[in-house]
């Protein structure tokens, strides 16, 4: 059974993956499927990646991001690279609503990642920065690869929740065998200033589902019945939310999260995040199981993943002015249209305003 968090450090379900990694149980299952169905959020325990190497990852990539700005730009994206999205360092624009900086990094075996290598005046001894922190640098790559290959590993959540789908054994495994897509973002946020506090906008992710991991700082929140639910931090837990692909494979019968970060005064924030993602070659389109078999019509038009994420990537890159410009899954809706009374206090305001800003409407059928 999916457990609250019992501490009150915000109430997501608390899934115990321990059954499922080592026996294959379908506790597992039962778990994921509950905490799905209540969030699209979950946190979870007995995951496989060792608390140490958390904590190590967010450790050096702190150590990262108190780098002077010459030496992280250092390490920004290759132009001409053939990365899915840019690999390296980036900062939001400064008119950007969003107020943090990050740095993307792939499977390391695709050779496109981006690492610090010695600070600028090493060789002459002049350096500013502490043995500590030239440690850290030292070791970033290692750990975080290492950090990488278990998160990948985690991967193995997709073959619950194609349980919890109620797929044909095997489907999403199949569907969505290549990594190559799928990244890992360290994320640093900027403490809150008296009258702003906004760390990443609202907004649901674009891929199949997402691990987070994060300091003691807190910020995180879900978007549960009409209100906003901190994700705390719980040391040594990992926080998992389905992305737009899981919804739009099962028609909205899973829903992608609605999640932000705000930042806190005073602090800077660092915080892990995984990406699993599907090919960039693969169409996304609603299951038949979700569908035709049980004669329901498509809420999507078939899409395909590249162009997605290269859309998502430009809503961070070069952010629109108008809120309605910004690219959500709800481009790819087929809006059906039904006459019906609404209650407009009964609608979710933020799906209202996605369904509103939506650019390509088709009637029913
Ligand atoms: O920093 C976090 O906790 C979440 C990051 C996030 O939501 C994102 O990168 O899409």
């Amino acid at each position: 059974m999916a457990s609250e968090d019992k501490n009150g450090a915000g109430a997501l379900p608390v899934v115990d993956l321990a059954p499922f990694l080592t026996t294959g149980d379908e506790d597992g299952t039962t778990a994921v499927r509950e905490a799905c169905r209540e969030y699209g959020f979950f946190r979870v325990v007995n995951h496989g990646v060792p608390p140490q190497l958390m904590a190590r990852a967010l450790e050096l990539s702190a150590a990262f991001f108190a780098l002077p700005d010459e030496e992280k730009a250092k390490v920004r994206p290759v132009e001409g690279s053939e990365a899915p999205l840019p690999a390296g360092y980036a900062r939001q624009p400064a008119h950007s609503a969003d107020k943090n900086e990050y740095l993307l990094a792939f499977d390391p075996q695709l050779g496109f990642n981006r690492y610090p290598s010695e600070p600028s005046g090493f060789e002459g001894g002049f350096l500013e920065l502490s043995d500590v922190h030239l440690l850290l640098l030292l070791l970033i790559r290692e750990e975080l690869e290492e950090c990488y290959v278990k998160l990948t590993k985690l991967g193995v959540l997709i073959q619950i929740l194609n349980e919890c789908m109620g797929l044909q054994p095997g489907f999403l495994k199949e569907y969505n065998s290549d990594r190559s897509f799928d990244f890992m973002a360290l994320l640093r946020y900027f403490p809150a200033m008296a009258d702003e506090n906004n760390g990443i906008s609202e907004h649901q992710d674009g891929n199949c589902i997402t691990f987070v991991l994060q300091d003691s700082v807190g910020g995180l929140e879900v978007f549960k019945d009409g209100a906003w639910v901190p994700a705390d931090p719980v040391e040594g837990t990992i926080v998992v939310n389905l992305g737009d692909v899981i919804q739009v494979l099962t028609n909205n019968k899973m829903k992608s999260a609605m999640h932000r970060v705000v930042r806190m005064p005073e602090a800077h924030r660092h915080s892990l995040a995984f990406f699993f993602n599907v090919h960039g070659d693969r169409w996304v389109e609603p299951l038949p199981e979700f569908t035709e078999k049980i004669g329901e019509a498509p809420r999507y038009r078939k899409f395909l993943y590249r162009e997605y994420q290269q859309l998502r990537m430009r809503n961070k890159t070069h952010p629109p002015s108008r809120p309605e410009d910004v690219v959500h899954i709800t481009h790819y809706a087929i809006c059906i249209t039904k006459r019906m009374a609404i209650d407009p206090s009964n609608v979710d305001p933020h799906f209202l305003r996605r369904l509103l800003s939506s650019t390509e409407v088709f009637p029913e059928g």
